[in-house]
């Protein structure tokens, strides 16, 4: 229920739109009320003054999300998928979180179903299993944990590659001078950030843009070109490319195609191996075997494939939608699948007590992930994150 009134204290009168949400139809369950006034601070904090009087106070970072939680009008994955809705920046960014409220995963739901009878008969087999000849047959156990098992994985695969997308990605252009580094800078950045010239040493400072390019999330780092230099503007420069090279997740040495890479842009490189990708720039004008890269055309598609495989695991960013992402859940979801390991992994013949505290583990592992185990720590964690208000 909405009205206009006006609110009278020490003096004011303030014409304001009242909302009124009677629980437990609200957002957190219980009747709330919101006040919409003009937007000056000043008055903002006089009404809190008075509201203060009153015994009212503010609200705790992440308290409406967490009342709406203790309430049950919330689950866990909802609330963290609300804070990442609140973080994004990008349009991927956003329909991840947005695919992540609302429902529960298909497969935890699954994992649920799959789960039940199997902890019921474990249970039985170890309370009455020798009087009443009541087993618990490994194979049918792992016929039915199989394909929970291969979906957890495939899950574990599209949580991380979300979790990279959700944080962003920090993609560090290096190379020697003129190798195109700004030329593909302002390619991915979709605009004319960069200075673009035949001359050799033209970038000297680090430039950073944050861009989407093709559902990627990434912040762009363009770098002055490698090569030893008498000019002290272009050393300075140089010596600002290891800490970009440090804090990248990915690095694109860029090395025009039918060229060898040069002695510094390899030493350089060289304690980076690992997060290294080459690609070959002047695709237009030579072949190569290599990643060809013809950003002045526009050409780019060898690129996109090799930054999905690479820094998805192959999943393109729509592929991802719905998957779990945060740190929490990724960990969770890692014991989950090292417990239906285990269950896989037991020898026949055995003692029911183990295959039934896995089970157990496995479940608890659930209640958990969704935030049904309300004394998990995890909770408060999760609050802490939201700012003030949320
Ligand atoms: N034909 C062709 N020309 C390119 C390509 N990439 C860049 N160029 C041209 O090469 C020259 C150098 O490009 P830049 O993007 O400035 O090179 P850079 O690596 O940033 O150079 P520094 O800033 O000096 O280190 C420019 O004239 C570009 O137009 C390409 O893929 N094909
Ligand atoms: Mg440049």
């Amino acid at each position: 229920m909405a009205s206009l009134r006006t609110l009278c204290w020490d003096g004011f009168h303030e014409r304001a739109l009242v909302l009124y949400f009677p629980g437990p139809a609200s957002y957190t369950g219980e009747d709330v009320v919101e006040f919409q006034v003009h937007g000056n601070p000043l008055l903002v904090r006089r009404l809190l003054g008075h509201l203060g009087t009153l015994g009212v106070r503010l609200a705790e970072p992440g308290e409406f999300t967490r009342r709406a939680l203790l309430n049950g009008k919330q689950g866990l994955l909802e609330a963290e998928a609300l804070r990442d809705l609140v973080a994004a920046e990008t349009d991927t960014q956003i329909r991840l979180a947005q695919s992540r409220a609302g429902v529960e995963p298909d497969w935890i739901t699954e994992a649920r179903r799959v789960l039940a009878p199997w902890m019921a008969r474990a249970e039985a087999a170890v309370d009455y299993g020798e009087d009443e000849g009541i087993l618990l047959e490994l194979k049918d156990l792992s016929e039915a944990i199989g394909p929970l098992s291969r979906r957890f994985h495939v899950e574990q695969t599209r949580a991380r590659a979300a979790r990279r997308l959700q944080d962003g990605i920090r993609l560090a252009l290096v190379g020697r001078p003129n190798a195109g580094k700004s030329t593909l800078f302002n390619a991915l950045a979709g605009e004319d950030r960069a200075i673009v010239t035949e001359v050799p040493g033209t970038t000297r400072d680090v430039l950073e843009v944050r861009c989407e390019w093709r559902g990627l999330p990434l912040r762009l780092f363009d770098t002055a070109g490698l090569r030893n230099t008498e000019d002290p503007v272009e050393r300075l420069g140089v010596a600002r490319v290891g800490p970009v090279l440090e804090a990248a997740d990915l690095v694109l040495h860029l090395v025009p195609a039918g060229e060898e890479t040069s002695e510094l842009s390899a030493a350089t490189l060289a304690p980076f191996q690992g997060k290294v990708l080459e690609v070959n720039t002047f695709a237009d004008l030579n072949s190569s075997p290599g990643l060809p890269v013809a950003a002045n055309l526009g050409d780019l598609d060898a690129l996109e494939g090799a930054l999905i495989e690479r820094l998805l695991g192959g999943l393109a960013p729509e592929a991802c939608l719905g998957a779990l992402a945060t740190d929490r859940q990724i960990e969770l979801l890692a014991e989950l699948v090292l417990q239906l390991d285990l269950l896989l992994g037991l020898e026949p013949g055995g003692p029911p007590e183990l295959p039934a505290s896995i089970l157990q583990g496995a479940w608890g592992l659930l209640a958990r992930l969704t935030g049904e185990d309300r004394a998990d720590t995890a909770l408060a964690a999760l609050f802490s994150g939201f700012c003030l208000g949320k």
